[in-house]
């Protein structure tokens, strides 16, 4: 390594190892880690997968693929010699923010296991120039800025490849641009992402605003935030269309480059749909294929027979519906298609509730993709369940065949090896090395629960980690964290449904217990990290809050000694890494039903932190997995939630009424001391939308879940206890690792 590290440096900068920057040591390593990809041997297969996806939230590449590559230690050891940390170097590498959240993470912590299980799958998607946006607080309000990522050295490459993508006006070339995606030990896969050779930066102003009907110049500049306004509607469709046609066409030519007939595509491709985003592959591949001589009735069946799709939301505004004008106006050539598909339903049904069209012209593209997939998944048990029996249960009573869960999981590759090293290589020296390739074999840590040395230096670790996260916080932010206290972590994007709110409200209450004289036994430490969509009002009004509420108590010099309030500014992936390994509460709090699965969830659980819990989405099986006694569930269950929504039932004012304690944390949120320091309307509009409205049911849980989380902490003082059961965590944590859910999925539905 050395000597080719040398010759690059030479080579690329006329340096050596002595005399270079960080920057350039950077791109060095890059640039040796793509070379060794290059070399690794190809999946091949006589089917192949690829996951289309409109998000791929990759996060920084350097240290996992080395880590992937065997060639981690190495690194380490060689830059050690030089005097630089792997990690001050890995700060040289811009992260790709090239997802909202959880769905973008998940498909990227899948590529990694596919790989890893030498399966023949790529990705497919988009290469965002800026990603979601950069969030700053400014005010103690989030503002949106720029975040490009992309160098003249990055781990794109250019594979010369070029489709021709029709729309109504006018034609767009697109570039395909390859990432490689080195598996453990294992073969290297593509992440393929299609560009605009015409995408123009320089049509970026004041932040992140731009002409969005400049398709031409716009198409691959910023990753859609989860609610977008009315005008950047249309060109997501623009986006759909670009990347779905971008990859029917590379799937059709790759299919025939490897030898087949795509008459026979169903036996050679499948395509699993990542949410509905790239829906429209249905259509087009249709078009594609009738276009070169296959009949309508074969295209469609050959296509339905290879994709298969995945819902990731009940949340009904987030289900995608577009206006036939849409399509009409950008792109006219599916329209026919999506015409037909939607006739042939109405000739199967007469169930209006799953037909594509509706009478209000609108297209509902989960529709198409059940009818004409073969596979519908969603993603933890309770999700799947709630789709068969209530969202999609239309569907569900039409082909009970295709419905299947497989629920959601993380790559422990990057989910503790790269991120808690020290845990790992503690876990390496009790139980051996195995766990890396079979997570299940983490279970043996159970052999050590009631072993004091071992408990005892699980604590020391999680203290080493919050050293480093106070550390980290100081340098990045300015902020000081007392390392003695509890760290009690939420991160997530900022939603209603997954209720920040209401743990904010838990810091009113907190705030004044400490007022009126209860002091703490120990000082906790209350982390937020979220980005709002720029378009989501009640989202940034909640950061505002939490924002007045971190100020009001930093200058409180009584209460500061007990409670602490930090809200990370853009949280992404790079962050989650360094946030994770040192929490001990991991806050899963969403409206029960809510969350379609959580994998943050599942990362706090790897890294030994304890969660406070609703029963909702993964949760649930991690309560199955650890026994009630390991985690600290709260709340309405989803069946109640549903039934005060079916029933119109809940009323958060008649809660507000009549419950004193309630009202006093509410009304925090107007009073004088938080108004002073923040902005009347956005606090008035908080309060009013809670006391008002309450879509997400803030009240219905917040006494009980401030009752257990009271519990939590006293119990956090029985050290022992409180590391046995981290162990716990940590040992039955293996059924979440993304390798079972890629097994599964490949056993159930792939068949690659
Ligand atoms: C989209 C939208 C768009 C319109 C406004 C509100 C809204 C809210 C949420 C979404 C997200 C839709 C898809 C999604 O990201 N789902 C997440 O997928 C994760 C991986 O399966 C899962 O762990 C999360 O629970 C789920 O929210």
């Amino acid at each position: 390594m050395e000597q080719q590290l040398q010759a690059i440096l030479k080579n690329q900068f006329n340096k050596t190892l002595e005399t270079a920057e960080k920057s350039e040591i950077y791109q060095a390593l890059m640039l040796f880690t793509k070379h060794k990809m290059q070399d690794m041997p190809k999946n091949t297969g006589e089917r192949k997968l690829y996951y289309v996806s409109a998000e791929f939230l990759i996060g920084k590449l350097l240290s996992n693929n080395l880590i992937n590559l065997g060639l981690f230690d190495e690194a380490k050891e060689l830059l050690n010699h030089y005097g630089y940390d792997l990690t001050e170097i890995e700060d040289e590498e811009l992260e790709p923010s090239l997802g909202n959240g959880g769905l973008g993470r998940l498909a990227a912590c899948f590529l990694d296991s596919i790989a890893t299980l030498n399966l023949c799958g790529d990705g497919a998607g988009l290469n965002y120039h800026d990603g979601l946006f950069y969030q700053k607080f400014y005010d103690k309000k989030q503002s949106e800025q720029k975040n490009p990522w992309i160098t003249e050295k990055s781990w794109l490459t250019d594979t010369g490849l070029r489709f021709k993508v029709p729309f109504a006006d006018f034609e767009l070339e697109a570039i395909m641009y390859d990432i490689d995606v080195p598996g453990y030990n294992g073969t290297c896969n593509k992440l393929h992402l299609f560009d605009v050779a015409t995408v123009d930066e320089n049509i970026i102003h004041d932040g992140i605003n731009f002409d969005k009907t400049d398709i031409k110049h716009n198409l691959t500049l910023f990753l859609y935030p989860d609610d977008s306004d009315e005008a950047g509607r249309l060109l997501r469709v623009y986006q759909q269309y670009f990347l779905v046609s971008s990859t029917a066409q590379l799937i059709l030519q790759d299919t025939k480059q490897r030898g087949y007939d795509i008459k026979d595509l169903s036996k050679h491709v499948v395509i699993q749909i990542n949410d509905t985003h790239p829906t429209m592959i249905i259509p087009e591949l249709i078009r594609l294929m009738t276009a070169q001589g296959i009949s309508i009735d074969d295209a469609i069946e050959q296509v339905s027979k290879t994709c298969a799709y995945t819902n990731h939301t009940i949340l009904a505004e987030a289900l995608e519906k577009w206006p036939m004008s849409f399509m009409r106006k950008a792109v006219p050539q599916l329209v026919p298609i999506i015409e037909e598909l939607d006739r042939r339903v109405k000739e199967k049904t007469s169930d209006t509730r799953t037909w594509i069209l509706d009478n209000e012209d609108r297209v509902h593209m989960a529709h198409i993709d059940i009818h004409y997939g073969y596979s519908v998944n969603g993603v933890a048990a309770l999700h799947t369940e709630i789709l068969k029996s209530s969202e999609l249960k239309p569907f569900y009573d039409l082909y009970p065949e295709k419905f299947n869960n497989k629920t959601n999981g993380i790559t422990f590759r990057r989910w503790l090896l790269h991120c808690n090293n020290e845990l790992a290589s503690y876990i390496e020296s009790l139980i051996g090395s195995e766990f890396k390739k079979d997570a299940t074999k983490l279970e043996k840590l159970l052999e050590y629960k009631d072993n004091q040395q071992v408990l005892d230096k699980l604590c020391e670790i999680k203290k080493n980690n919050k050293t480093k996260l106070a550390d980290f916080l100081m340098h990045t932010q300015n902020i000081n964290i007392d390392t003695n206290s509890i760290f009690d972590i939420q991160i997530k994007r900022l939603h209603e449904y997954k209720r920040q709110q209401m743990n904010a409200l838990y810091a009113v209450y907190k705030y004044l217990d400490i007022k009126s004289g209860n002091i703490p036994k120990r000082p906790i430490t209350m982390i937020f990290g979220a980005k709002a969509a720029p378009a989501y009002t009640i989202a940034k009004d909640i950061i505002h809050f939490i924002l007045c509420l971190s100020e009001l108590i930093k200058n409180d010099n009584y209460v500061n000694k007990y409670l602490n309030i930090v809200m990370v500014e853009n949280y992404n992936v790079t962050k989650a890494a360094k946030l994770i390994p040192a929490c001990d509460i991991s806050e899963q709090i969403s409206l029960a039903s809510k969350e379609a699965s959580g994998t943050g969830n599942m990362k706090f659980m790897l890294n030994g932190a304890l969660t406070l819990g609703t029963r909702d989405g993964a949760n649930v099986e991690i309560a199955e997995l650890v026994g009630d006694e390991n985690i600290y569930s709260f709340g309405k269950s989803s069946d109640e939630v549903i039934k005060l929504y079916d029933e119109h039932s809940y009323s958060s004012a008649a809660i507000y009424e009549s419950d004193e304690k309630i009202a006093e944390l509410v009304d925090f949120i107007v009073d004088k001391k938080l108004i002073r320091i923040g902005d009347p309307v956005c606090l008035g509009r908080l309060y009013k939308e809670i006391v008002g409205k309450d879509w997400f049911m803030t009240l219905l849980d917040l006494k009980e879940y401030i009752e257990v989380k009271e519990k939590m902490l006293a119990d956090y003082e029985d050290r022992n206890t409180w590391a046995k059961k981290s162990l716990i965590n940590i040992a039955k944590a293996g059924f979440f690792s993304s390798d079972r859910t890629i097994e599964e999925y490949n056993n159930d539905i792939w068949h690659l």
